[in-house]
């Protein structure tokens, strides 16, 4: 009889993530909804109150069947230069307050600043997003007291320069899981557990489209680490550039990479569009679980 010891079993994913007082379950894919409050991202023109509209937003998206709203205030679009910190505290705070008290809604802080991340989880955010991985000075240790779970992305070079000319020695894919592993080590070596965090390849971060397309078609492998993946390809421009369309007609495509990312072992999808994402993953998870018993 074979030693019951000789075979490693395959790392086990948590299915379950503590994010403060909720608990996410992780058990089939979940829709992460983008919820913005950069002075750029309301139409209001001064009519209405941004904190009221970017609430109804979050609701909006909760009753779409959103699991997590995430709150980002500081564009990190390509070009972008990075906020004053206390501009960024001034735009979430008040937003994380109001989404956790009136809604009491999973709350995700798109930031690098550890003071951000600090102010946010005492105000009951329950998840870090960080496209620069903890990577600024004091994000580490912000993070591991928060004891939340933490979003690590890969990104090459910042987002005031990473679409100049990206490029990389090695292929995409494997450049990621090294960066990849890498940042688990840092985030245990600070004292964040490694069940709390979700990895996520980062699309569109010092990335050019055939890098997108290459790194989205091999994902699967990076579920080997056993943690949840992220992905975030929502109106993003590998959707223009090989469709040739404007960001407001990029929905069906970006359904399309929603649906080929859970096939690929996404367990949850960063998107605009809640509604029709939420459909897609959940006609995607039918198909996959046909058969399985589950
Ligand atoms: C991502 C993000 C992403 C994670 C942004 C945009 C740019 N966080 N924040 N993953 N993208 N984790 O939404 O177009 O892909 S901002």
């Amino acid at each position: 009889m074979q030693d019951r010891y000789a075979m490693p079993m395959p790392m086990p994913m948590p299915m379950q993530l503590r994010c403060g007082r909720h608990q996410l379950d992780l058990s089939y894919p979940r829709v992460m909804g983008i919820l913005n409050v950069t002075p750029d991202s309301f139409s209001d023109g001064g009519r209405h109150n941004a904190l009221d509209e970017a609430v109804y937003r979050a609701e909006t998206m909760l009753a779409e069947g959103a699991a997590i709203i995430d709150i980002g205030g500081e564009s990190t679009r390509p070009g972008a230069s990075p906020v004053p910190l206390q501009e960024e505290l001034d735009r979430v705070l008040p937003v994380v307050e109001r989404l956790v008290s009136e809604l009491d809604a999973l709350v995700s802080l798109d930031t690098s600043r550890g003071e951000v991340m600090r102010e946010a989880a005492s105000r009951g955010a329950g998840m870090i997003n960080d496209v620069r991985s903890l990577r600024w000075p004091g994000a580490l240790e912000a993070a591991a007291m928060s004891g939340l779970p933490v979003c690590v992305m890969h990104m090459l070079g910042e987002p005031t320069d990473m679409q100049l000319a990206p490029h990389y020695e090695m292929p995409i894919e494997e450049a990621v899981a090294a960066f990849l592993e890498t940042r688990i080590a840092e985030c245990e070596a600070a004292g964040i557990r490694r069940e709390q965090l979700v990895l996520d390849p980062g699309f569109g971060f010092g990335k050019r489209v055939e890098h997108n397309l290459r790194l989205l078609n091999r994902m699967q492998p990076l579920t080997d680490f056993g943690l949840p993946l992220l992905a975030g390809m929502s109106r993003k421009s590998m959707i223009g550039k090989v469709l040739a369309r404007p960001v407001e007609e990029r929905l069906p495509g970006g359904l399309a990479l929603a649906t080929m990312a859970v096939e690929r072992g996404a367990r949850i999808v960063r998107v605009h569009d809640v509604g029709p994402t939420v459909d897609a993953v959940n006609m995607t998870w039918a198909v996959l679980q046909e058969g399985t018993d589950a």
